[in-house]
């Protein structure tokens, strides 16, 4: 195909064919169009040149037969497409003539563009930038989820309080999907299961389902950077078996058939808004198994259309659990095996085996998912007698191998011990023994799997476990969402880092450099004031650009200590209060996040943080020196506007809690400075930056986990000092809660009875080194040169290394290489 409309990458060709859509998809002329019209012409003006890179991609992976990699998650937070796809493509500047030439600024077209925000936090986002990782490396690769029809909620605040509003992402449409009605498949739910013997005469088990549901497939383009691979994103939607609710008609019950209709179709209505799982919920454990099931059909099936072997299933794909959502895929490739395929049980075992690795990503132990075992039994019958008789094998194993230990027995079983009705189904444990490779996400989190949760795992088979450090991708989070320092970079070392981050190196002798320096602080500075101007208009609140700007954006969670941020805003508080002529370093103090609508702790530390900017940012004897802003509905698109315009990246949490964090790598990377503990992925930022660029506090995880086993007592903290017993006191207040001294009460019981994020241990350590951050801050010059060895020396953490390691060392995949075809 020769003809520009839809294939052509000049300025011309772009202005011709975004006419061109407006008028034949839209059906608008130019007079009465909206924004969202234009949006879309240019998203289909782009999804043209996208699709014939996708489908030359997926014509040389089928003529190839090439090995690919299948990641199976439950979120994929993927963010705005537009912008990226732009980027990727390496046309932003001729669209952006285009535009112009058009009449429009490309800029707000981009932020018309609804983000799909099918994830919760990190491990959603992971798997946004591993995907986009993984094309750009032109690793065949195929993501596989659930395409919510709600995403996560949008945040408001009411009152200072958190509000939760549905996320109807869909409602003006979505360009960057494409609808596959024909990639569909049955999903059994509930029934029993009967013994038979085929026709020859091999005793084998059919599973008799009481309902069925059809998944479909949707595809969405992954972009490489700079290459023609585009992989895929399939996610799958539940729809209703018309024909297997025959009887329903038949007998004349059509609101029944009705019913069972609108029960199929919200199995995929809405994603969870937990980043804890919720015990027993079982439209959940029915999302896993849909979308798991959908996969692995569909694996199955594009492997024996090409002719393969279901015995040599493992050489076709390798499949990556993305934590434990998606590890009924265990039992479910071994039922496929078994009963559809008819193999023998330890060929489907070793193929199991052979085909799953299993990434972990939490060590909190609520966390870690479990399921009523009665649940299982009336959700997924087979797949239960598939765990016990996986079990009973594995228990005989362990007594072999352990004599006489029935207690490590107990520990390990993928089943807990006890009566029936009281039984959970260890997620964790089948995700173990049914793969090849378990690791974790960072080196400390690795280590830490290995001599807690998972220790006797360990101590049965040590070569499965292995670290592969997050990491995250540069082309959306520095080359996207930064512009002004990426040409600042660019200017200086060319645009290798952008698929070679440890590129960045060669600004290193450049820190020293003042005229250099200067240049970087303008970037940051023209950040600052952007960031300044959104502030302003969502929340109302002027922020100074010169002040330091002080960030924590992550979800609300006890153990990343937004409180312990907060408790020492009110120190700083009570300072100026005991002195308004102290001399103190303007910040302003920026957070966002989600609270889980369950949460209640979590909802309440939001409120402390609106309450605490209450207090300071109108008070006449603050002066300007501290201003505190909650920017509500945190979310990709935000995130993006925000970690440019940082100086400080909060990365809190209590030491051993925080599995890795990949917002502390976006934030360095854009030359904001941390300040941290030796928690996740910190760790191996420090050591890479270098301890002098990096402002460390706090207990470590021996430190933590010796405290603890002394009997930790907040109390005795408290007493021995006064700025503690200061801020407690301000906290509980009519001051800050302007008369309902109740108000964080909760809170503060929770401090003084447990603590069990080690607030009161590590507050003095915090607010010293805060008093550090706040000097080093005035020294313009010295405050740059560490910005800019702290980006300097990110290299490590783009995902393009994550996927490195994951494909040499757990998923022995290649690159292949695409050529661009046409029609
Ligand atoms: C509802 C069940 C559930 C349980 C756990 C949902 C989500 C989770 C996750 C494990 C939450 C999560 O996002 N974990 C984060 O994963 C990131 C990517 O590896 C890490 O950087 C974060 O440290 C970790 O908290």
């Amino acid at each position: 195909m020769t003809d520009g409309i839809r294939t052509g990458l000049s300025a011309e060709d772009f202005k011709q064919a975004f006419q061109n859509n407006l008028y034949c998809v839209q059906g608008k002329f130019p007079g009465n169009a909206t924004r969202n019209d234009y949006y879309m012409a240019l998203a289909y003006t782009l999804r043209d040149r996208i699709v014939q890179r996708w489908a030359s991609t997926v014509q040389t992976f089928v003529e190839k037969n090439v090995r690919a990699v299948a990641y199976l998650s439950a979120e994929f937070l993927v963010g705005p497409h537009l912008g990226n796809n732009l980027v990727n493509l390496r046309i932003v500047n001729n669209v952006r003539e285009a535009m112009e030439a058009s009449g429009h600024d490309l800029d707000d077209l981009i932020g018309q563009e609804e983000e799909p925000g099918l994830g919760n936090g990190g491990l959603g986002r992971l798997a946004a930038c591993f995907m986009e990782s993984l094309a750009t490396l032109q690793i065949p690769a195929i993501g596989y989820g659930i395409r919510y029809e709600y995403g996560i909620f949008d945040q408001a605040l009411r009152d200072g309080w958190q509000v939760e509003k549905t996320d109807k992402w869909l409602a003006l449409g979505n360009p960057w999907e494409i609808a596959r009605p024909e990639l569909r498949y049955p999903v059994k739910l509930g029934g029993r299961t009967e013994i038979y013997n085929d026709e020859g005469g091999q005793t084998r088990v059919r599973w008799l389902p009481d309902r069925l549901l059809i998944g479909t497939a949707f595809d969405t383009p992954i972009v490489g950077y700079g290459v023609n691979t585009i992989n895929t994103l399939r996610l799958w939607k539940s729809e209703a078996c018309e024909s297997f609710d025959f009887d329903a008609f038949n007998l004349g019950d059509y609101y029944g058939a009705v019913d069972e209709k609108i029960r199929s179709e919200n199995l995929t209505k809405v994603l969870y808004p937990n980043d804890e799982p919720e015990v027993g919920k079982r439209l959940r454990l029915e999302q896993q198994y849909f979308f798991v099931t959908c996969a692995l059909q569909d694996m199955l099936e594009i492997h024996t259309k090409t002719g393969g072997d279901v015995r040599g299933f493992h050489e076709k794909f390798t499949v990556q659990l993305n934590d434990t959502h998606p590890s009924i895929a265990v039992a479910e490739l071994m039922r496929l095996l078994l009963d559809e395929h008819a193999l023998p049980w330890d060929e489907a075992w070793d193929v199991t085996q052979q085909t799953l690795a299993y990434t972990n990503h939490t060590l909190l132990p609520e966390a870690l998912e479990t399921w009523p075992e009665t649940l299982f039994a009336e959700e997924l019958p087979r797949h239960l007698e598939i765990i016990k008789e996986i079990n009973a094998r594995f228990c005989n194993e362990l007594r072999s191998r352990y004599p006489e230990d029935e207690a490590r027995v107990g520990r390990m079983s993928l089943i807990s011990p006890g009566a029936e009705s009281e039984r959970l189904v260890r997620m964790a444990h089948l995700a173990t023994v049914g793969s090849h490779t378990v690791n974790g996400v960072a080196e400390l989190h690795s280590e830490l799997l290995k001599k807690t949760v998972m220790k006797d795992f360990y101590d049965l088979t040590p070569d499965k476990f292995t670290n592969v450090t997050n990491g995250v991708t540069p082309r959306r989070f520095v080359r996207l969402s930064n512009p002004e320092l990426s040409a600042l970079i660019t200017g200086e070392i060319g645009d290798g880092w952008i698929t070679d981050l440890p590129a960045l190196r060669k600004l290193e002798p450049l820190a020293e450099d003042e005229g250099f320096q200067h240049r970087w602080m303008e970037a940051k500075f023209e950040k600052k004031m952007q960031l300044g101007r959104i502030i302003n208009r969502t929340t109302d609140i002027a922020v100074d650009p010169y002040s330091l700007f002080d960030v924590q954006i992550k979800r609300l969670h006890e153990y990343k200590r937004q409180h312990l941020n907060a408790l020492h805003i009110l120190y700083l508080y009570n300072r100026i209060k005991a002195d308004p002529s102290i001399d103190l370093t303007p910040r302003t103090f920026i957070f966002a996040g989600k609270a889980a609508p369950g949460y209640v702790m979590a909802k309440l530390m939001i409120k402390l943080i609106t309450s605490v900017g209450d207090l300071v940012n109108d008070d006449p004897q603050v002066d300007g020196r501290l201003k505190v802003v909650f920017l509500p509905d945190y979310n990709v698109k935000h995130a993006q506007n925000i970690y440019p315009a940082a100086d400080l990246s909060e990365q809190i949490s209590t030491a051993g809690k925080e599995a890795s964090g990949t917002g502390n790598m976006k934030f360095s990377l854009n030359g904001a400075l941390t300040i941290g503990t030796l928690d996740g992925a910190n760790i191996e930022i420090r050591e890479e930056v270098g301890a002098e660029n990096f402002f460390l506090f706090g207990l470590t995880t021996e430190e933590v986990m010796s405290l603890k086993a002394e009997g930790y007592d907040p109390r005795r903290f408290w007493e021995e000092n006064d700025n503690i017993k200061a801020v407690m006191e301000l906290l509980v207040s009519d001051t800050l809660s302007k008369g309902d001294r109740d108000l964080f009460k909760p809170l503060a019981d929770s401090l003084f009875e447990h603590d069990q994020y080690m607030l009161f241990a590590d507050f003095q350590s915090y607010t010293d080194c805060q008093a550090n951050v706040e000097t080093e801050f005035k020294d313009t010059s010295s405050w740059a040169h560490k910005s800019i060895l702290n980006a300097a020396r990110m290299g490590k953490f783009s995902s393009d290394r994550s996927m490195h390691e994951y494909c040499e060392r757990i998923w022995r995949t290649k690159p292949v290489h695409v050529e661009l075809r046409s029609i």
